[in-house]
């Protein structure tokens, strides 16, 4: 016989570590034995000094089914960019086939997409304004499987600052590095004469956000003087920012025109991401 009260640390730290979502089944790793059932059982003809490794393995065991869990659970795709970018349009044609017109920008629009052979994603459109649309992300990141951030290739020249601040506040947020969601940097509007192609506006925006992280790093370095703040670097360090080097992420580059309903580099992408 095992003697339950020998192991109470084991029991309360994996319910600790391992919060279950009510109505999950999550307590059994084999359908009808427990964790701790399963650790009492190993314990019993285990040496006392194997046990803890086996705690080690059994919390790592629970670690990974519950993080991918997590992962496989997430299922939204949030378009974000500055305002008139082309969200909306991009949003609309995607969940109703269609251009809809009587959409406000001051909330977020919320559908659904059916992607063959992968199920359901959820598309969430955050609005642009400055004023409205960290919140909105915030509600919406941790349920976040992929990122469109959304750009206008024509006006891109004169809002750089604005897209790359907006852009590195996206891609050096905590919870976005966490989950690693998929990023598609997606150059709309290029059926404008005007516009520039993707290549070139990844290396416009490099050079951009290479000056805002040395700024930002300054600032930061500045507060960390007074003990407070550590900072998080985009990128790697002793060299100019590339996307290529943010170890955390995945993100691509492709272009679109929603204007003209061409949004098949976007749909590839859901396709893979989905
Ligand atoms: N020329 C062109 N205009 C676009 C394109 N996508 C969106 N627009 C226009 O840009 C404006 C802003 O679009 P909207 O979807 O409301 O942008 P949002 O603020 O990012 O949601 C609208 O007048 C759209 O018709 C595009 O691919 N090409
Ligand atoms: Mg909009």
């Amino acid at each position: 016989m095992v003697n339950q009260s020998a192991i109470p640390h084991i029991n309360q730290t994996a319910v600790d570590i391992c919060p279950v979502a009510p109505g999950s089944d999550q307590s059994g790793l084999i359908k009808g034995v427990t964790f701790p059932a399963m650790y009492a059982m190993l314990a019993e003809w285990a040496p006392p000094w194997e046990r803890s490794k086996m705690a080690a393995f059994v919390f790592t065991v629970i670690f990974i089914f519950v993080w991918r869990k997590g992962r496989v659970s997430r299922r939204g795709i949030c378009l974000v960019g500055l305002c008139e970018s082309g969200k909306t349009l991009i949003f609309s044609q995607l969940v109703y086939k269609k251009a809809v017109e009587s959409f406000t920008s001051m909330k977020e629009n919320v559908g659904v997409l059916e992607i063959a052979n992968k199920g359901a994603l959820k598309l969430i459109d955050i609005p642009g304004h400055e004023r409205v649309r960290q919140r909105f992300f915030d509600s919406y990141k941790n349920t976040a499987r992929g990122i469109v951030f959304v750009l206008d290739s024509f006006s891109l020249n004169k809002d750089i600052r604005d897209v790359a601040e907006y852009l590195y506040t996206i891609l050096s947020d905590p919870t976005v590095s966490s989950n690693r969601p998929q990023v598609l940097i997606l150059c709309n509007k290029q059926d404008h004469p005007l516009a520039k192609g993707p290549q070139v506006i990844q290396s416009v925006l490099e050079k951009e956000m290479n000056v805002l992280r040395n700024t930002q790093t300054n600032q930061l370095e500045a507060v960390a003087e007074g003990g407070t703040r550590k900072s998080f670097y985009l990128g790697q360090e002793g060299k100019n920012f590339e996307f290529a080097d943010i170890r955390s992420l995945h993100v691509e580059f492709a272009s679109s025109s929603a204007q003209s309903e061409d949004l098949e580099n976007l749909k590839k992408w859901l396709q893979l991401v989905a």
